[in-house]
């Protein structure tokens, strides 16, 4: 019958992740028994999200507003999934996360020699208009011999193991890296259940006339951020005789994911408002910058810095950062001499 090819050799994040534990012959197995319990928390995550939107709907339909209390509850609820998975995998020794003060240790998984740092759900502002929002991870190894304490997470990326994201959009897109590794992406097909590995070996294009920042803070920015991009609005011979295009979702990972996917460069830089910027070092700018660096890319901060040594002194830090295609970030290193 014409028509009915279907893929039999399809790859799942399962299979993925058992043939990469293969090939390091000093795995035990824990990483992948915590990437399993993450996956999980994306697809619960990811399920809600669709759940709410259509509770949204009907709420406009002419019900009563309860759609802010619903919304809040996402945060809530996808923090609380994510907890819950770490806790449950017995891998996990500890977790950061942007919804919670402090740590939270999981004193009970002896045997857990992971620290994680997570953005349950990034870009919560676009939640009510069902615009894509997205989970950040960061996945740090125990020193030898830690039972788990706060020196185990303040460390810079180039010491991650692992990190990644997954965005909720019109599918849920997981894209993953391990340390010197290369950039997978997944995507969630809700028939099977399973994230299916459609984006192998992900390499952001070397440049593109893209680039996403919140222009509206323009105002606060250093007076080099400026120039620069006050650079890429005059039409160039290099991009065609054209301006570059200016794209902002205004969800980190969304954005970030485009970018990786067509180049071009996502900022959020420190300005004279935010001296120390937004976006938060641990959970959001150090795993996007393995991500974007492992594809080929570059991630620096305000200063100029490689992100992913940038060193956090408390948990919730914040950095400015300039991340995407490799001739980009070069180009803003010399707006900055
Ligand atoms: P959140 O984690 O509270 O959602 O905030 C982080 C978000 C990022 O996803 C996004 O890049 C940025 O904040 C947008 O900020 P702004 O609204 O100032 O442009
Ligand atoms: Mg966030």
């Amino acid at each position: 019958e014409e028509g009915e090819k279907v893929n039999t050799n399809i790859v799942t994040l399962t299979r993925f992740l058992t043939e990469e534990q293969v090939k390091h012959k000093e795995a035990t197995g824990d990483f992948t028994l915590l990437c399993h319990a993450l996956q999980f928390s994306f697809k619960s995550i990811a399920y809600y999200i669709r759940r709410a939107t259509l509770v949204n709907l009907t709420g406009l339909a002419g019900s009563m507003n309860t759609t802010g209390d619903e919304q809040k509850k996402l945060d809530v609820i996808s923090n609380d999934l994510f907890i819950e998975a770490m806790r449950s995998s017995g891998k996990c020794a500890l977790l950061v996360s942007e919804e919670e003060e402090e740590i939270i240790y999981f004193r009970d998984a002896k045997q857990a020699r992971y620290a994680l740092a997570c953005d349950p759900i990034d870009g919560s502002s676009n939640l009510d208009a069902g615009v894509s929002v997205g989970t950040i991870f960061a996945i740090h190894k125990l020193e030898e011999g830690s039972q788990g304490t706060k020196e185990d997470i303040l460390k810079p990326g180039t010491e991650l193991v692992a990190a990644g994201f997954t965005m909720y959009g019109a599918s849920a897109q997981l894209v993953i890296t391990m340390r010197g590794g290369s950039v997978n992406g997944f995507t969630l097909d809700n028939g099977l259940g399973e994230f299916i590995l459609t984006h192998p070996d992900m390499r952001i294009p070397k440049k593109r006339a893209i680039y996403s920042v919140n222009e509206g803070n323009s105002h606060y920015w250093e007076d080099n951020v400026k120039t620069y991009f006050e650079s890429l609005k005059k039409p160039s011979e290099e991009t065609g005789g054209k301006p570059y295009s200016a794209r902002y979702i205004g969800s980190m990972v969304a954005d970030a994911y485009r970018t990786l996917l067509y180049g071009g460069v996502f900022a959020y830089p420190a300005d004279k408002k935010s001296p120390k910027g937004k976006l938060r070092i641990l959970y959001e700018c150090a795993p996007m910058a393995m991500v974007f660096e492992n594809a080929g890319g570059q991630a620096i901060d305000s200063h100029m810095k490689r992100m992913l040594e940038v060193v956090p002194e408390n948990i919730h830090d914040k950095a400015g950062i300039f991340m995407g295609s490799y001739d980009e970030i070069e180009k803003i290193k010399s707006f900055h001499k």
